[in-house]
């Protein structure tokens, strides 16, 4: 081992401790300021990473939830970003809870809404759905969940489904639009036509329409348009849709499709034979006139004893509430010709 000059060791051990002293204070400096004044000078990675915000200063509380929105669906308007959470501004815009990003700046929808916004979400129809902790959605209460709306344009919240009925009968076809909408009117439709009220509104020789059209309360509130059909007739059978519509646009239910059952299975078995044949005519000649529901007849007639007041005579096969040759003469003619309905009656 060499001996090092006195010098030389003591400039190393100097050198040493200076740059001891100097990591110490420089860890303190950092520590103390939490300045991140850490390696110098590495360059920039060019693969993912995350960055701040959005690129420009973003909100003044948490958010909490974002989501992409098209606003018009496949129409010109391109989609953008939307963010919820417990912010009052975004970007310096003031924005209650929720806001978009076009990709250039924030901005508000009206006047946002009255707390945190917890979750966005983008229906079918387009409307934009925000869920949290709020009551009231711009002017309206609307409690922890709430649309916005681009288009204003209704959209179908229930369809009509799909009957079948025995003739004679009221037929009752349902189907709402989503609540909210002002100044919406329906328009029900059998196979494509328009549907009037009154007496065989919705088919030649058909039954008695009401509901066929006219204006809904406004803004809409989950009210079912109902379009009925009192003593329904097979000529009334097709398929039925509604459309809403009001002064931004229109929306049309799926097709319900309206059936009859066989006038002719008098006990309702879905088959006809001459058990039909054989019970109608015990019906008929019984003196203590069977009450309905049956195959032909499941009509009430008010004003008549019970139980024939709520149920029908069951062989009044003409639903007049009378009781004669002419139900007898029209059940044998239809059990042989079967006009009425003919793909619903099987035999069996
Ligand atoms: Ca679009
Ligand atoms: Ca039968
Ligand atoms: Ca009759």
């Amino acid at each position: 081992m060499s001996a090092q000059p006195v010098g030389t060791a003591l400039f190393l051990q100097l050198n040493s401790s200076y740059s001891t002293l100097s990591r110490v204070l420089r860890h303190v400096l950092c520590s103390v300021l939490m300045l991140a004044c850490v390696t110098p000078a590495q360059a920039q990675p060019c693969g993912g990473q995350w960055l701040p915000g959005e690129g420009i200063p973003g909100m003044n509380e948490a958010v909490y939830a974002t989501t992409m929105w098209d606003p018009d669906g496949a129409g010109p308007q391109p989609a953008v970003l939307v963010a919820g959470g417990n912010f009052t501004t975004a970007g310096g815009v003031g924005a209650n809870h929720i806001a978009r990003w076009d990709g250039t700046a924030w901005s508000a929808f009206d006047t946002g809404v009255s707390n945190e916004v917890r979750a966005l979400a983008m229906l079918p129809s387009g409307d934009l759905v925000a869920g949290g902790n709020f009551i009231t959605a711009g002017p309206n209460v609307s409690a922890y969940v709430a649309r916005w709306t681009y288009t204003n344009i209704p959209w179908v919240a229930v369809q009509p489904t799909a009957q079948t009925v025995a003739a004679g009968t009221t037929l009752d076809l349902t189907a709402t639009p989503a609540n909210g909408y002002s100044n919406v009117a329906v328009q029900w439709r059998r196979n494509g036509v328009p549907v009037v009220d009154g007496p065989s509104g919705a088919s030649p020789g058909g039954g008695t329409v009401a509901g066929a059209s006219g204006p809904l309360p406004s803004p809409t509130i989950g009210t079912p348009a109902t379009l009925t059909i009192t003593d329904a007739q097979a000529s009334d059978a097709g398929s039925y849709s509604a459309v809403f519509s009001n002064d931004c646009g229109s929306a049309t239910t799926t097709v319900a499709t309206v059936a009859f059952t066989c006038a002719v299975d008098f006990n309702a078995d879905g088959f006809l034979n001459q058990e039909d044949l054989g019970g109608y005519l015990t019906a008929f000649l019984d003196e203590s006139l069977p009450p309905g529901p049956s195959g032909t007849n499941s009509a009430p007639c008010p004003g008549e004893p019970a139980p024939y007041d709520t149920l029908g005579y069951a062989a009044d096969f003409n639903r007049d509430c009378s009781f004669n040759q002419e139900d007898l003469g029209g059940f044998i003619t239809e059990y042989f010709a079967e006009s009425e309905n003919p793909t619903n009656c099987i035999p069996g």
